[in-house]
Parts: structure tokens; C-alpha cells; sequence
């Protein structure tokens, strides 16, 4: 082992030769006599590592998992996978994250830079332990000391910025599996414009493709896909096209016949292309663990750039696997030897086992083999070993196909496998939930650690993915997804519709007001996205990492978006209203419906607890002490967002500042600094509030105040922009 420091105390444990993740930045690390002073030990090709938990300390992390804010009390594994039931008995979704917090006392910061699997054993066979289980022996460990937000802000300038979307990323979008032609694409469209609800963007899924091979369309589906393209260009909605891993094995497909002819596939035992297969049946993966399969790959998505697409998402990179061309005969093969037996408690489950555990087999990814450029030397992997690469380095290759086309443009992409290293390249869904009230409260707690692992643009699909939505459920759901950066609402085939007006008039309407009141938070929340970016801060928190009391510090369904609003969304059904814990005073601010949005008052609320009526309709959040949250005139467009018309909320005891961010939101230029800041500030003084606005970058119409003091009196005061500095 040897052991490093960086010029912010950072501790880096070197065991081994890692195989590179390309997760952490070159900081300067300079190496340092010191022994990594835990428990570790290693058996068998594994290596344990055991790290005391005190009684109340809290383990905060793991990224994208199952459970709650608290991590302790369960086992979880590192190992993307493609599971659609998001139950309490998984232990891992698609991602694989491995940072995590454990906060007490004092407090310290773990990232392990591994690419294989992880077991995470918290607290759950032993109250007082960790143990970590590495799949392997070669890694790299860091230890990070400090407050959560500290160790948090250091790994986050240790992995570098994530990833920025273009801002009308922020719009509202529309998703299904499937609209699965250019008129059922066009009838969406116009669901909007009928029912006058915002939008913009609206996504293809496999249908689209020639027999699910990517980079193609269906020309009777999609008849000249580039005017359509162009179509919905011209009325401000994108489309975004799925792209999935696996490539199919075609004669005169010309991504599966380039990618044989330049060796470009992940191989089996044999080094022949390995044969899996998904949607088209058969196929290769590409390996683009190398840069040379990246820029291939990549390059193809430029056909679909030259017709005017600006974004993608990429699915089923754990890579998910159906079957594998050898399990399937082993198991039919097993099958056909049981006919005419006499089957039992024991060869009846193995005979049905041999063809429920065809997918994503151990045995598969066992089977597989990439070739890897390791300290410039070729070297060939053993997928097992770098499984966890899998999703994040075919996102990367769209990445770098995006800036291979356009170094100078934001591209949108997401990803569904993920790694901590591939949140400077994509923003991530959540994948395959339900429309179950239990998938609310998971996407509430799984945000602030993703926003700890550095994926600031995610979502969950809102309204729930498999099973049935309910109206209750889409509107309670988008109560708190009108927060995260990506508001998706998508839904499984075979399972009801679930646009906004496919309820009834009541929910289109509480959902119209909804997406609406989102497009009037679009300024602030860009803002917060980008100001938790730059300065390597979370997006969202929980509230121990603010608040220090014990009581804060066990809030599981409360969260602090950026530095202004507190949420304590309702996540179950048949609510009226709902327990709030407040961790100091503030004003409770009626975000139902813009245009009556001062007409509800506002209700200054004293620390403490309180019961919360809130019925299906309302909307809720809570705004801190001399803290200022802007809205503008909601628009159906993200790009008709203006600042003509201002709104702002200000919970002011003596002064409050509020610097709102922006940008251009379509270029990289924000890399260098060019970005545009407003300043609100008011001061309470004897006569009422001094009020200040730095309007010398963005041309600021008529701005309404609406400023609640200590006595919870509001003050309205309107300004009009030629009054301003
Ligand atoms: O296993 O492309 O997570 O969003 O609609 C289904 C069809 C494959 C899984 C994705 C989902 C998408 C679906 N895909």
C-alpha cells in the first residue's frame, strides 16, 4: 500500500494497481509516509474493510440506492443492474456509487475507486460495524475529513464539474414506451397545445427504430424523420431519441458490420464478438472501455445531430442482457434432458431457474472481455472485474461524440447504468420505478445522494413508470418533481396513459398549474443548479447537513433545495395534509397556482412542529429566514422565459440577498466564467424595506415584492424596472 495527500488534507490509500476509472481529476496528490490505520483484510481474492459506527452515527450516500437517507440498517451492493422492481429486498439499482458519509461526532468522507462489485453491510448484521466487501484487491481509497458539507465540496472538487444540460432541459418533458409513430408524436404535441400545458421536449422510445437497431428509424413509422425533426423544431419541442447498448447482429447493418470488421466489440472466452441478446435478439456490445471504440460509436450519433436532434438518453448499459447465445442453449438443453421425468421439489425449480436465469447472469458477465488501455498498454479485462464502467463509458462515447461535432454546444443526455466518474458527462433517470406512493418517498431520499455523488441532473419518471397511475398520484408526484432538473413523466406499455390530461379536468387543471408554477421556478432553479455546480455544493440537502440538532438530523422525508426553500412533499395517498418538522422559523409559501400566488398569503411558521393541511391541489414549500426566492411569468417555453415580469418572495428579518445566476444555456462558455448575475437585495429598516436590484445584466421589467417580517405581515411592493440601478 502506499498513501497520498492532496493540498486539501485529502488521504488517498493506494492498495494495488486499480484498474483506472477515470473518476478522479489530477489534483496533486504527493505521496506521504502513513498506513491506512482501519480495518482491512483479504480473503479468497476479496477484501474486507471494516470501519466502526458509533451508535448515532448517520451514513449518508451510496448514491443511487434503495432505502432511505440513512443508509444504516441494510446491505447494498455496488453493481449496475438492470432490476425493474425497486423493492426494499434489492440491493442495487443502475448505479454504482461509491461515496459515502459517516457522520457523527466528528465525521469522515469514503470514496473507493473500484470498477467491480461492492457489498456494503451497514450496520445490519452488526449494529456497530461497516463492512465492506471488495470483489477484488487492487483499488484506490480516499478519506475525506471535515462537516458533511465539507467532505461533500471536496470530493466534489476531487471528481470536477458535472454535467450541464442544455437549460431547456429544464422544461417539462413528456415520455412513453411508446408513441410509437410520427402521428401519435404530433397528437402529444397537440395534447399540450389543447390543453395549454407547458412542454418541451417529448421522447422516442425503441419504437422508432428499424427493428430496434440503433441509429436507424422505421421509415413507415417515422417517413421522412428529418422534416419531422424540423416540424416540431418550429414549435420549440425537441425530441429525444433512446439509444440502447446492445448492437444488432445484421448482415448489411453497417454499425454491426464496421464494428466487426475494426474489432470494436466486447469479446467471449474465444475472442470472437460475445453474443447476448435484447430487443433485436442478438447482438454485440461495444467496448468502449478503449477510446478508439468510444470515438467509433460516438461518431454515429452525429447522424442524428446533423438532422437536428439535440439530445438523447441511452438505456440498458449495465449492460441488460435477455440471454446470452451459450446460456440459452444450456438451459433449453437442461430443459430437454427433464422431459419425461418425474419432476420434484428439487428438479422442478432447477428446471424452472435454468430459464428464469437467463438475464443479466453472473455467468455471462463472467463470460465477456474488454481490452483496455492500462498505463499504455493494451491489457484485456474481465468484465466482471470492470462492470461498473460498462454504462458510464457508452455515455461517454455519446459525450465525446458530442464534442467531436460541437466542442462549443450543450448536448442533452442521460443515462440509466451509471458510475460516480460519468457524472461529468450525463445526467441520469432513476430507471424503472412504480406508480407506487412508496416510489415517491425513495425519489425524495435518493436526491440529495445523487446530488452527493454529483449527478445534479436527475429525476425519477414522474407519475411512476410500471404499474397504473392514479390522478392523486401523477399531481402529488409532480409536487416534488417540479424540483428536480429533470421533470419526466413516463410510463410503461400496457399501463394506463398517463399524460396530464388523461385523468380528468380536475387533475389536468392541478397539473397544468403545476407544470406552469415549474416554468416560473425555471430561473431560480437553474440558478441553484448551477451556483451547486460551480461552487461543488449539494442541490439537494439533507437537513442534518444544515441544521445540527439531533431532531433535524433524523428528518427522513424533508429536504433543503439550494439555499432558499425547504420541501416536505406528501407522498401518500388519501392525504390531507401532513406532518412538518422546522428546524428554525419560516414562511410557508403557497406554490399552487402562479396567478393567485399573492392573493394565499403567506404564513410565517414558528419552529417546532407543525400539521399542515394540504390538499391535492396545494403546493407547499417552506422559505428560510432572510432568504428571497425569484419567479417570473410562466411561459409554455423555456426558451420564452423572460424577466419582464418578476415575482419575489422574501422572508426578510433584517436583509436578504438573492444573486440569481445565468447563462446562455446552450454553449460551454459558463467554463470560462461568462454568466450574468442579478442581485436582489432588501433591507428591513424603520420605515419598511430598502430594495435594491443590480439589473445591469439582464433588462428587468416590473418586479412584484411580496415581503413577509417577523410579525408574518406582508408587505407588497411593486417596482418597476426604470426605477432600478
Ligand atoms: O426493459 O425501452 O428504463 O425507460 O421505456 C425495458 C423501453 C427497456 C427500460 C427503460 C425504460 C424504457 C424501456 N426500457
Amino acid at each position: 500500500m502506499k498513501s497520498y495527500m492532496n493540498e486539501l488534507g485529502i488521504k488517498k490509500y493506494s492498495f494495488g494497481q486499480m484498474i483506472p476509472t477515470d473518476t478522479i481529476l489530477e489534483t496533486t496528490f504527493s505521496e506521504v509516509k502513513s498506513t491506512y490505520d482501519g480495518i482491512i483484510r483479504r480473503e479468497n481474492n476479496e477484501t474486507l474493510i471494516e470501519l466502526p459506527l458509533e451508535k448515532n452515527d448517520i451514513v449518508y450516500g451510496l448514491g443511487q440506492n434503495v432505502h432511505g437517507i440513512n443508509k444504516r440498517g441494510h446491505i447494498y451492493e455496488a453493481f449496475c443492474s438492470d432490476d425493474p422492481n425497486h423493492t426494499p429486498d434489492k440491493k442495487s439499482l443502475y448505479g454504482a456509487h461509491n461515496f459515502f458519509i459517516i457522520a457523527g461526532e466528528s465525521s469522515t468522507g469514503w470514496y473507493i475507486d473500484f470498477a467491480g462489485k461492492i457489498t456494503y453491510d451497514i450496520g445490519f448484521t452488526y449494529r456497530e460495524k461497516l463492512v465492506i466487501t471488495l470483489s477484488g484487491s487492487d483499488f484506490d481509497l480516499y478519506e475525506i475529513t471535515g462537516t458533511p458539507s465539507e467532505i461533500v465540496n471536496q470530493f466534489r472538487k476531487l471528481i470536477g464539474l458535472s454535467y450541464v444540460p442544455p437549460k431547456w432541459a429544464f422544461g417539462y418533458q413528456q415520455c412513453r414506451w411508446s408513441y410509437e409513430t410520427d402521428e401519435r408524436v404530433r397528437e402529444i404535441a397537440k395534447g399540450f397545445e389543447e390543453n395549454d400545458i407547458p412542454i418541451d421536449a417529448i421522447y422516442l422510445d425503441i419504437d422508432y427504430m428499424e427493428r430496434y437497431k440503433d441509429f436507424t428509424v422505421d421509415e413507415e413509422r417515422f417517413p421522412n424523420f428529418e422534416t419531422f425533426v424540423k416540424e416540431l423544431k418550429s414549435e420549440d419541442i425537441k425530441l429525444v431519441p433512446i439509444i440502447d447498448a446492445g448492437v444488432k447482429i445484421e448482415d448489411g447493418y453497417d454499425v454491426y458490420e464496421d464494428g466487426v470488421k475494426n474489432d470494436f466489440f466486447v469479446r467471449d472466452e474465444a475472442g470472437q464478438p460475445f453474443v447476448a441478446a435484447v430487443w433485436p435478439g442478438k447482438v454485440h456490445f461495444p467496448d468502449v472501455l478503449n477510446a478508439p471504440t468510444r470515438q467509433w460509436f460516438g461518431a454515429y450519433y452525429h447522424r442524428f445531430l446533423e438532422m437536428g436532434i439535440e439530445g438523447f438518453w441511452n438505456d440498458m448499459n449495465e449492460p441488460a442482457i435477455f440471454y446470452s447465445e451459450k446460456g440459452l442453449n444450456e438451459g433449453i438443453a437442461f430443459v430437454k434432458s427433464q422431459e419425461g421425468k418425474n419432476l420434484d421439489i428439487g428438479t422442478f425449480f432447477a428446471l424452472k431457474d435454468s430459464i428464469m436465469n437467463l438475464s443479466n447472469a453472473e455467468k455471462d458477465y463472467k463470460s465477456m472481455y474488454h481490452k483496455m488501455n492500462i498505463d499504455g498498454e493494451e491489457t484485456v479485462v474481465n468484465h466482471y472485474d470492470v462492470h461498473n464502467l460498462y454504462g458510464y463509458n457508452i455515455t461517454r462515447a455519446a459525450a465525446e461524440g458530442f464534442e467531436s461535432y460541437d466542442a462549443n454546444r450543450r448536448f442533452f443526455l442521460l443515462t440509466r447504468a451509471s458510475h460516480i466518474g460519468m457524472a461529468k458527462h450525463s445526467g441520469i433517470w432513476t430507471g424503472d420505478n412504480h406508480s407506487w406512493w412508496e416510489h415517491i418517498k425513495l425519489n425524495i431520499q435518493m436526491m440529495p445522494s445523487l446530488s452527493m455523488a454529483g449527478f445534479l441532473y436527475a429525476g425519477a419518471d414522474t407519475g411512476g413508470f410500471g404499474h397504473h397511475s392514479s390522478g392523486e398520484l401523477l399531481s402529488r408526484w409532480m409536487q416534488f418533481s417540479l424540483f428536480t432538473p429533470l421533470l419526466r413523466n413516463h410510463s410503461a406499455m400496457g399501463t394506463r396513459q398517463q399524460e396530464p390530461w388523461q385523468f380528468d379536468s380536475e387533475v389536468t387543471n392541478h397539473i397544468r398549474n403545476l407544470i406552469r408554477m415549474r416554468y416560473a421556478l425555471v430561473p431560480y432553479l437553474y440558478s441553484e443548479y448551477m451556483k451547486a455546480n460551480l461552487n461543488q455544493s449539494l442541490l439537494f440537502a439533507p437537513l442534518g447537513f444544515t441544521y445540527l440538532d439531533e431532531r433535524s438530523k433524523g428528518v427522513e422525508d424533508q429536504l433543503l433545495f439550494g439555499d432558499e426553500l425547504m420541501l416536505a412533499p406528501i407522498y401518500e395517498s388519501n392525504a390531507r395534509g401532513r406532518h412538518v418538522y422546522l428546524p428554525e422559523e419560516m414562511v410557508k409559501i403557497n406554490l399552487s397556482q402562479y396567478e393567485s400566488i399573492g392573493e394565499q398569503g403567506f404564513e410565517w411558521l414558528s419552529k417546532g412542529d407543525h400539521y399542515i393541511p394540504q390538499e391535492v391541489d396545494e403546493l407547499y414549500a417552506y422559505l428560510r429566514p432572510n432568504r428571497l426566492l425569484v419567479l417570473t411569468e410562466p411561459k409554455n417555453r423555456v426558451s420564452q422565459l423572460n424577466y419582464k415580469q418578476l415575482t419575489v418572495i422574501g422572508f426578510v428579518k433584517d436583509t436578504a440577498t438573492y444573486t440569481l445566476y445565468d447563462d446562455d444555456g446552450i454553449t460551454q462558455s459558463f467554463k470560462e466564467g461568462v454568466s450574468t448575475q442579478t442581485v436582489f437585495t432588501v433591507t428591513k429598516s424603520d420605515q419598511g424595506f430598502d430594495i435594491n436590484v443590480d439589473t445591469n445584466v439582464h433588462p428587468i421589467g416590473d418586479v412584484t415584492f411580496y415581503l413577509i417580517d417577523e410579525s408574518g405581515k406582508t408587505h407588497v411592493i411593486k417596482q418597476s424596472g426604470s426605477k432600478m440601478v
